[in-house]
Order: C-alpha cells, then structure tokens, then sequence
C-alpha cells in the first residue's frame, strides 16, 4: 500500500496545494473548524474539486440517532463518519450505522483517543460497542501502541486509523508499525512552509520506517 496517510483538515488548505498534495495521500478527513471557517456549501464544492481516495468527516459524533443522522443527511459529499463509541448502541449508533449502511456510507468510531486524558478504564465497554456495530474502522491514537497492536490482534478485519503523529508526539510511521492501516496528520503538513514537500519528506519518513518493521506490519 503506496499512501498511508490521511491529511486532517482543520484548517483551510487551498486547492492549489490540495491538488498537488492529492496523490500523496489516502484520505481527507474534514474537522469540524474547517466546516466552521468556510461553511458547508464551500467545504463541498472544495472536495468536488479534488480526487482523493477517501473523504472522511471527523465531527466525533455523540448524539442520539436522530440528530446524528440529521448531521451527516447533510454532508453525504463524503465517504465516512467518525462517531464516538462511547454513547452505546441501541437508539444512538444502530440508528447512525444503519442509515450510514443504507446510504453506502462508512463509520468509524473512536476506540482510544490520541490526548494523555483520556480513560482507558471503559476499553471492555467500547470493545462490547465496537463488536455490535462492526463499522468499517475504528480511530486509536498513535500514541497508544500496544492498544494499536491489541486492536489489530481482536479486530483483524476492522481498519485502524490513527491520529497524534507529529505535533501530538507519535513518530511517523510508529502507529503503522504497531498494525494501524493509516497515520491522520494535520497541522505538521498544514502549517509547514511548504506543505507539498513536508508531506514528501513524511511519506519517505513513513516509507523508510515501515521497511524496517516489515515482518510486524499486518499489510
Ligand atoms: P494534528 N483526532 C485526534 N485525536 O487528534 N480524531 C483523537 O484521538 C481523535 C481524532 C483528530 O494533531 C483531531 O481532531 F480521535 O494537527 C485532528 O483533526 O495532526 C487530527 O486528528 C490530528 O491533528
């Protein structure tokens, strides 16, 4: 697999520089700022406008069925959805899963977040929630190895994407090593002078470290 990252948007990147960095990535995810600072209508006619492989909408969803459907009614321009796991099943993600099924759409739900606060001590919990929905992947932080690898481990199928790499702390290419299928980086390409060449150099970073843990990488 050539691009193992996923660009985060929280911020606006001008299609300029998204067309040149297209090719160099996996996936797009949109934050909610970015929906904020531009508006929808100029986020959709932005992603119309490029061609990259997966568009995901990182809204961290966690609501009852109802609204969260009603958010995402409104953005089918993209791929997939990121919802949070911890809200349970029954009248919140079921809803949001089957409508996302009806609409061929993707859901990811957060497993473990990338910051240092967050409690691990609900993992049974959301490892129970996780099983019932069975969504296309589901998000750990980069920062979190060994969880990484014992997700991999128990939801070999599942796809895991990873953010907290560069600014946050996680090396490039730790998070693939451990069995995570793709890195999230934002604003260590977004805020470089030259974001183009950064993502470059982060690609050959990434590249060159996961030959040296090849044996370990599940793909
Ligand atoms: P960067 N993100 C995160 N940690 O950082 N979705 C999580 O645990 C999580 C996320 C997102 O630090 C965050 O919202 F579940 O600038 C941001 O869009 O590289 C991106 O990952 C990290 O951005």
């Amino acid at each position: 697999m050539k691009n193992r990252v996923i660009l985060a948007m929280d911020k606006y990147i001008p299609l300029e520089i998204l067309s040149e960095i297209e090719s160099e990535v996996y996936g797009l995810k949109i934050g909610l700022p970015l929906v904020l600072d531009l508006g929808l209508e100029k986020v959709r006619n932005l992603v119309k406008e490029v061609n990259i492989e997966e568009i995901i909408v990182d809204f961290k969803l966690a609501d009852i069925g109802y609204v969260m459907k009603s958010v995402v009614e409104k953005m089918l321009f993209a791929d997939s959805f990121i919802a949070h796991s911890f809200i349970g099943v029954k009248g919140s993600l079921d809803e949001l899963k089957s409508y996302l099924d009806e609409k061929g759409k993707g859901l990811y739900l957060v497993a473990s977040m990338s910051h240092s606060g967050w409690n691990n001590s609900f993992l049974s919990y959301i490892k129970e929630v996780i099983k019932e929905i069975n969504p296309k992947g589901i998000v750990i932080g980069a920062t979190k190895t060994d969880l990484i690898s014992s997700f991999k481990r128990e939801f070999s199928s599942i796809k895991i994407i990873s953010p907290g790499v560069g600014v946050q702390g996680a090396n490039y290419g730790d998070a693939i090593c451990a069995g995570a299928d793709f890195e999230i980086i934002g604003r260590s390409i977004y805020t470089a002078k030259d974001p183009v060449n950064q993502l470059k150099s982060i690609n050959k970073i990434i590249e060159d470290r996961v030959m040296n843990c090849k044996g370990r990488v599940p793909k």
